[in-house]
């Protein structure tokens, strides 16, 4: 995926790139043509969830394997989503229900929700245009703060406020629906280690979810999703505190950390994809999924592990690792040359094992097989996360790993 966080100068440089090559719809749906394709699957980039891009390849008469432009266009606006998942009965965040054109509307809906209060972007997404305010008087700095990040990032400077919460998990559930009215779930996905919104390491099942909250969620989405008539792959993202689930927003998308799920479901969810798009009914009913093992995943970027700072260049040695329950999913080799214009992920390792501890000892032997030379890589970050006490109890917050990366390493343990 591109990145987005550059200089002016530099993202300029990218967005000519993009709007030349892969992000060139005409382009696409051409070559699409030339070669018959039937249909087009759009990746876990920008045009997936771009419901004009849905649009003009079903115009084109080619199909577009994802959701219906409704209901990308839907989850695309923050305020819209919220509205409609809670509408379906799931349970969001308390907040200010819809935008929040002035000041005093804020002062007014913290006051009903109480502090500390988060504004946050209804266009957004990453993180940017979010702001907290822990007290009355630090509201109004961080409403416009949130306003202008929001206008600067978006083109839209419509925000809405919601409860802070303050130490909770990102738990993320997977779901994919037919054409035909049947939909399930796939379990969750664990994505609290994250740095800067950038997911690192994630892993399924989650730590802190048995059997029961599973299936609690999982039919309360389940049902949500089928009222919405939603169709095909997508992923309900909550914060979870203190044994309660919040709904943050649905990606109408396969993410980069699906292969998790993959691995303790044994689908291949993008044949799973594949199949809906076609007009398949889903092959199996949700006593049929079987969450069997624990998978983790670990981000190989090529970026320094300490400071994060992008490391393009060529990969002079490269050496993947093997052996039972040990994937890789990554197209590079010893002699590719990583640009510098895209983001810097250029690996996913996933393991999985019968248990949470005999992944995490699969993923360090994993680790310590991996060789990747010439770019630095965040490698050396994962074998500190699979050597930490914290990790290994499953003991962590969305909070914790920028902790870890701050403190000094020696106090490390591990
Ligand atoms: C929150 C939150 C606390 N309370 N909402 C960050 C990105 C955006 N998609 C939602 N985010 C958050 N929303 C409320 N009401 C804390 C975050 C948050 C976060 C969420 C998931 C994973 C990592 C995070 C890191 C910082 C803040």
């Amino acid at each position: 995926m591109p990145c987005t966080c550059a200089s002016p100068t530099r993202a300029s440089a990218w967005a000519r790139l993009r709007r030349q090559s892969y992000l060139n719809i005409p382009a696409i749906i051409t070559a699409a043509k030339i070669t018959g394709a039937q249909a087009i699957h759009p990746g876990y980039g920008f045009l997936s969830e771009n419901a004009k891009f849905a649009e003009i390849v079903e115009k084109s008469g080619i199909t577009f394997i994802g959701p219906k432009p409704e209901h990308i266009r839907m989850m695309g606006d923050k305020i819209t989503a919220k509205e409609a998942i809670q509408t379906a009965g799931v349970p969001v965040v308390p907040g200010s229900d819809g935008g929040l054109p002035t000041v005093e509307d804020a002062t007014a809906a913290a006051k009903r929700i109480g502090y500390p209060v988060l504004i946050k972007a209804t266009a957004g997404g990453g993180g940017r245009g979010m702001k907290v305010a822990t007290t009355p008087d630090e509201l109004e700095v961080a409403f416009q703060t949130a306003r202008s990040e929001a206008k600067a990032a978006f083109g839209n400077d419509a925000v809405y406020m919601e409860k802070y919460l303050q130490k909770p998990r990102h738990i993320e559930i997977q779901i994919v629906a037919d054409g035909h009215g049947n939909v399930i779930h796939l379990g969750e996905r664990d994505c609290s280690l994250q740095r800067r919104h950038q997911k690192v390491f994630e892993e399924a099942p989650s730590p802190v979810i048995d059997a029961d909250a599973r299936a609690k969620i999982g039919k309360t989405v389940t049902t949500a999703i089928k009222k919405l008539g939603y169709l095909g792959a997508g992923t309900i993202e909550f914060l979870y505190e203190n044994g309660e689930f919040y709904f943050l927003e649905m990606n109408t998308r396969l993410q980069v950390e699906h292969p998790v799920t993959e691995m303790i479901t044994g689908l291949d969810l993008v044949q799973v994809q594949i199949r809906i798009a076609a007009g398949e009914k889903l092959s199996l009913t949700q006593k049929d999924v079987v969450i069997s093992g624990h998978a983790i995943e670990c981000r190989i970027n090529a970026e320094n592990p300490e400071t994060f700072a992008p490391s393009p260049g060529l990969i002079t040695d490269f050496h993947a690792p093997g052996g039972l329950g040990v994937r890789l999913d990554s197209a590079v080799y010893s002699g590719y040359r990583v640009p510098p214009y895209y983001d810097s992920l250029i690996g996913k390792l996933i393991v999985h094992a019968p248990t949470r501890a005999e992944a995490i000892a699969r993923l360090r032997r994993a680790l310590g097989e991996t060789v990747v030379g010439g770019v630095e890589t965040t490698l050396p970050l994962h074998m500190r996360l699979v050597d930490n006490k914290d990790i290994q109890a499953g003991n962590y917050d969305i909070h914790w790993l920028e902790g870890f990366l701050k403190s000094p390493k020696d106090t490390k343990k591990g």
